[in-house]
């Protein structure tokens, strides 16, 4: 049987959740490594990009969260296997990495340049991504992001979603997903009461 090791910080959130998410709801056995922020200068160099997640395959490494959640997705049988409904797949969870990316390039940022870049991402390219995500979620028929079921893509979004709204990104509203985009909160709270998701975060005690 093939052995996998996730490897991602210790919190049950951010760029390795998906892909855990994936693994125990698909019931596929796996080493979950957390590593503990204070160790990640020693873990960086062994890293193929010097960053996280990775995910070990019988002892090869790779990374990069999007391309690890699609081979895990399709281990777990939450991958689509028709090329269009993989393509629409892909698409939200590459959406999803840039509203990412681009919030993350503004936490070390001083004080004012945050607020400043903040204020202006959430009227801007946050609203405009979340809005966009919203009409291809309708567009597939308001449940999943594609093959009209769970995939990955779903758990790339929920982890997004309760990111935004969870509050503690200053400068950026709480409530903006719920202001511009109500079907993603619909969405968050469809796939957050799946019983097999719920279960999980009832145990790692996680709201
Ligand atoms: N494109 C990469 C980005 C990975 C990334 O930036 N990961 C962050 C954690 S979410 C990280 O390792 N940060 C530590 C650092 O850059 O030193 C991916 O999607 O996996």
């Amino acid at each position: 049987m093939t052995k996998l090791k996730l490897t991602y910080f210790d919190f049950d959130g951010g760029r390795g959740e998906p892909a855990r998410l994936a693994l125990h709801i698909g019931g596929i056995p796996f080493e979950d490594e957390r590593v503990n922020p204070k160790d990640w200068p020693q873990v960086r160099d062994r890293t193929p990009f010097q960053a996280l997640p990775t995910l070990e395959v019988d002892g090869k490494i790779v990374a990069q969260s999007n391309s690890i959640n699609r081979y895990v997705g399709k281990l777990a049988g939450l991958y689509p296997k028709d090329d269009w409904q993989a393509l629409l797949c892909d698409e939200a969870m590459d959406a999803a990495e840039d509203i990412g990316t681009r919030i993350g390039n503004t936490i070390d940022l001083a004080a004012d340049a945050k607020k400043k870049a903040r204020e202006e991402l959430s009227a801007g390219r946050i609203t405009r991504h979340l809005e966009q995500l919203q009409a291809r979620l309708k567009a597939g028929g308001g449940e999943y992001f594609a093959d009209k079921r769970l995939t990955v893509a779903d758990f790339k979004i929920f982890m997004l979603v309760r990111w935004l709204r969870s509050g503690v990104l200053d400068h950026i509203p709480k409530n903006l997903v719920d202001r511009v985009a109500p079907l993603l909160v619909k969405h968050f709270e469809r796939v957050g009461g799946i019983p097999k998701v719920a279960a999980y975060y009832e145990r790692r005690k996680v709201a």
